[in-house]
């Protein structure tokens, strides 16, 4: 049986979860509206990762015999003034999940639930990932800026990304 603590924890990160997927669909909307298809399709994959994250953790926190509550989802921004500016705020978010993540991991070791904590490595190294995929992005971007054909260049190399439920793989 989880302790209340994590459960409580759990239940926000799931909500925190929900709250990146609807964020990132947000992004992708806005480089609909661009007509940067590519940019938007990585946004919808990035997307379909956090619901699997949420996931997840519902599953985990189902199968330890904690009660999942699903809180509502906050409103998210939808305009951005640039790509640039897009992936900063991913990049700055990112960073805030870790932290998220950290705390998590801090209270399991705290409430000494090993299992707890062994599951949430998987964030821990999801998380080195995620910021080192938008860094890169951005870096590309800066580089980039004010040239088209680069940034039409880039669109098309991100279309090419698609979904894979890594939460399922690593399992
Ligand atoms: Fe769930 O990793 Fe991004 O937010």
């Amino acid at each position: 049986m989880i302790s209340k603590k994590i459960e409580k924890e759990i239940n926000e990160q799931i909500n925190a979860e929900f709250w990146s997927a609807y964020l990132y669909l947000s992004m992708s909307a806005y480089f609909v509206s661009k007509n940067l298809p590519g940019f938007a399709n990585w946004m919808q994959v990035q997307y379909q990762e956090e619901i699997s994250h949420a996931l997840k953790f519902f599953n985990y926190l189902n199968e330890r015999g904690g009660r999942v509550n699903l809180k509502p989802i906050e409103a998210v921004k939808t305009e951005w003034d640039n790509e640039i500016e897009v992936f900063q705020e991913t990049l700055k978010h990112e960073q805030h999940v870790t932290f998220l993540i950290n705390n998590l991991v801090n209270s399991a070791i705290e409430e000494k639930d090993h299992a707890s904590n062994n599951m949430l490595q998987w964030y821990v190294s999801e998380q080195v990932e995620e910021e080192a995929n938008v860094d890169e992005i951005l870096q590309q971007l800066i580089l980039l800026e004010g040239n088209k054909f680069g940034l039409l260049m880039l669109d098309r190399e991100l279309r090419q990304r698609t979904f894979v439920d890594e939460t399922v793989q690593n399992n």
